[in-house]
């Protein structure tokens, strides 16, 4: 069992490390820039470290600091969180390098899930379904290209290797645009992540975003925790999560988990993941894996009672998971509302100090949050400031437990998107079930 795990992120998921941490016995460093002295897991924490000051750059992602700040407190691991360093394999190599352990996969898993192109190369051959498309980076036969854009048809998109969670993408609806557009997205990949590297895919017009919780213990055991439908998102943001995803092909769905199973243990996973589909037609396309716990990992946790962050520090620690697939019981259904600290109209952040905090409470409500009274929210990050998950047994009821607690919900001294929670919740078409990724910003009139 690890000793004592260094804390390297803020705000609601640091406190959920730490949560997990007091309860498994293990003992706490919170580190922090300047301005985050005031955080409540930092207040709670064993010890605390100022890593630096407040850009990001120099605190949260400066390895160094992170790393130095290990070897004084004698921390044997640590747990990125997500966002920041989570997804970065030079820090989990760095970090194991200096002898350490990091709280996720290898840094060679990391890396190949970091290169799109290597990740679905490896997801196809493990047999998990993925989207048309070129199989691989296009390369400079401009012939070539445009035959795979014709095997595929139109519209394609062309995606940098190196981009993700939407950046460097481009969509093509005709011949007479692919080269240029291919051109143009090589250069923009060139200049934000120094790799021009793109490949090519069917563009799906109107699918869900679907993506099933994994996880593995290098042990060579791997179990799935169902899915979540993630598909309600404003420019890549995503605003409300449910699991499980409504209205799924039943037998499309048991298929594409086990494959990722089978794809966890083929490239040797081990910690929780997330594998990212599109869901179109009763059809799953694998698109991304992510390899962090992810914001909206309580929905999976509220309908499964597995505790996601603690099974990440356990297999850390060379345990076996806690777990078999059979152990694991379906039930319910959950949402989560991701509560901003952000105008309602411009969604710009709005940091401030928060003067009242009323939590909503009651039979199946949940809210991570590290808000109180008096906390004063910084500009220089994320604007999350709380996640509010209701459970039910079904999905009616989780979502009328939804509609209560938003409206006990009260954040007052600060601009929050509550409203607009409490107005998707109430929207007919939510309601119903299985919108996709363009109804949000369709229904904001984006
Ligand atoms: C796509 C797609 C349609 N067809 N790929 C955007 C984020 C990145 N993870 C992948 N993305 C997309 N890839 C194909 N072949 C549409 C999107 C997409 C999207 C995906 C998930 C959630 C929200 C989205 C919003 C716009 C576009």
């Amino acid at each position: 069992m690890l000793d004592k795990v260094l804390i390297a992120n803020r705000g609601e998921i640091a406190l959920r490390i730490l949560r997990a941490c007091k309860e498994l016995g293990i003992k706490t460093v919170a580190v922090h820039s300047k301005v985050d002295a005031d955080l409540k897991h930092v207040r709670l924490a064993d010890e605390t470290v100022c890593i630096g000051p407040n850009s990001p750059t120099d605190s949260y992602l400066n390895i160094p600091a992170i790393i130095t700040a290990m070897e004084i407190t004698d921390s044997v691991a640590v747990h990125p969180g997500y966002g920041f360093l989570a997804e970065n394999a030079d820090f989990a190599e760095r970090v194991e390098r200096s002898g350490f352990t990091f709280i996720g996969p290898s840094a060679d898993v990391i890396r190949i899930m970091g290169d799109k192109v290597a990740a679905i190369d490896a997801m196809r051959k493990a047999g998990v379904p993925t989207v048309p498309g070129s199989n691989g980076a296009l390369d400079d036969n401009h012939e070539r290209t445009i035959q795979i854009a014709r095997d595929i048809g139109y519209p394609v998109i062309i995606k940098a290797a190196s981009g993700g969670g939407g950046r460097g993408m481009r969509v093509v609806q005709t011949e007479a645009h692919l080269i240029n557009a291919i051109a143009v997205t090589q250069l923009e990949a060139k200049n934000a992540f120094g790799d021009d590297t793109v490949y090519m895919e069917k563009f799906l017009q109107t699918p869900r975003h679907v993506e099933v919780q994994v996880l593995a213990d290098g042990h060579g055991n791997a179990i799935h925790l169902g899915d979540r439908d993630c598909s309600l998102q404003r420019r890549h943001q995503k605003v409300l999560e449910e699991a499980p995803a409504p209205d799924i092909d039943a037998e499309a769905r048991e298929k594409v988990l086990a494959s990722c199973v089978k794809a966890c243990k083929d490239i040797g996973y081990s910690g929780a993941g997330t594998f990212e589909f599109l869901y179109e037609n009763g059809h799953y396309y694998f698109i991304e894996m992510n390899t962090r716990v992810q914001v909206e990992h309580p929905v999976t946790e509220m309908i499964t009672g597995v505790d996601i962050v603690k099974e990440q520090l356990l297999v850390a620690g060379g345990e076996p998971l806690s777990f078999t697939q059979d152990d694991i019981i379906f039930r319910g259904h959950a949402f989560e509302c991701r509560i901003n600290a952000e105008d309602a109209t411009t969604f710009m952040p709005s940091p401030g100090k928060v003067t009242t905090f009323h939590p909503p409470g009651g039979n199946g409500v949940r809210v991570d949050s590290h808000l109180y009274c008096g906390y004063t929210i910084p500009p220089n990050y994320d604007s999350l400031i709380a996640k509010v998950i209701t459970y039910g047994k079904d999905r009616d009821a989780a979502l009328a437990r939804m509609s209560n607690a938003l409206d006990e919900l009260f954040i007052l001294g600060i601009k929050t998107n509550t409203d607009m929670q409490r107005d998707l919740v109430a929207d007919a078409e939510f309601q119903r079930g299985g919108i996709n990724i363009h109804y949000l910003e369709k229904k904001l009139g984006l």
